[in-house]
């Protein structure tokens, strides 16, 4: 069985949410992103990734996979009858691709990263500032859009919503963004994502207790 080693609402969230969209059954393992340690067996973290960052996807075969762009990737292409991605060769594959790469470096590491490990010591108002400018992006495109890439929920979709949702702990208002604001309401209505998101915060909450 495959097993997705995650962190509650950290960015493997969105690789959470691919794998319920797709139906596949996984073994989630939790981490502990500050003493990398697996929680359910107080192994050492960083020997199933040296990165020791989440997610990582270890697959049939043992091998693993990490980069949520990749492992939503992967994910997708388990189920391509549900269309979480566009197929290899058809255009929309790279707008997916392009949307992933933008999530996880413009919003993810230029914003999310260091607003939550980096004390606010005014090194964050540059990337405070930023933020802004970026999310600009998404909230043009989804003014007339349902979803990010095509006419359907994709792994890149999966990718923003985690992001958005963070957006509000890291002290930033999303209704500023009218059309983002709404696209997030609207993916919560779906049920895997409600799911996902109602397990992890669960288990954030069970943690900080
Ligand atoms: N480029 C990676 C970034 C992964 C990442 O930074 N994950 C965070 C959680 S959102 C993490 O595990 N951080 C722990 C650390 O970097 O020590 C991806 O997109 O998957």
């Amino acid at each position: 069985m495959l097993q997705l080693y995650f962190s509650p609402m950290a960015c493997s969230l969105a690789s959470r949410i691919a794998l319920m969209e797709a139906g596949i059954e996984v073994r989630y393992r939790q981490v502990h992103l500050v003493t990398k340690k697996v929680a359910d067996d107080d192994s050492d973290f960083c020997r199933i990734s040296p990165k020791g960052a989440v997610p990582v996807l270890v697959l049939e075969n043992g091998d693993r996979l990490t980069e949520s762009a990749a492992v939503l990737q992967y994910i997708a292409d388990m189920k391509l009858e549900t269309g979480l991605a566009p197929r290899f060769g058809e255009p929309d594959r790279y707008r997916l691709q392009e949307w992933l790469s933008f999530t996880g470096a413009e919003i993810h590491k230029a914003f999310l990263f260091p607003a939550f490990w980096y004390k606010d010591d005014g090194s964050l108002a540059k990337p405070r500032a930023r933020i802004t400018q970026t999310l600009q992006v998404p909230s043009a495109h989804l003014t007339q859009r349902e979803f990010l890439v095509g006419d359907r929920f994709t792994v890149a979709d999966a990718h923003l919503v985690w992001a958005l949702l963070l957006l509000r702990p890291a002290g930033i208002d999303i209704a500023q963004w009218p059309p983002l604001a709404a696209y997030l309401e609207r993916m919560q209505t779906r049920p895997a994502i409600r799911e996902a998101i109602a397990t992890e915060m669960a288990l954030r909450k069970a943690v900080a207790a």
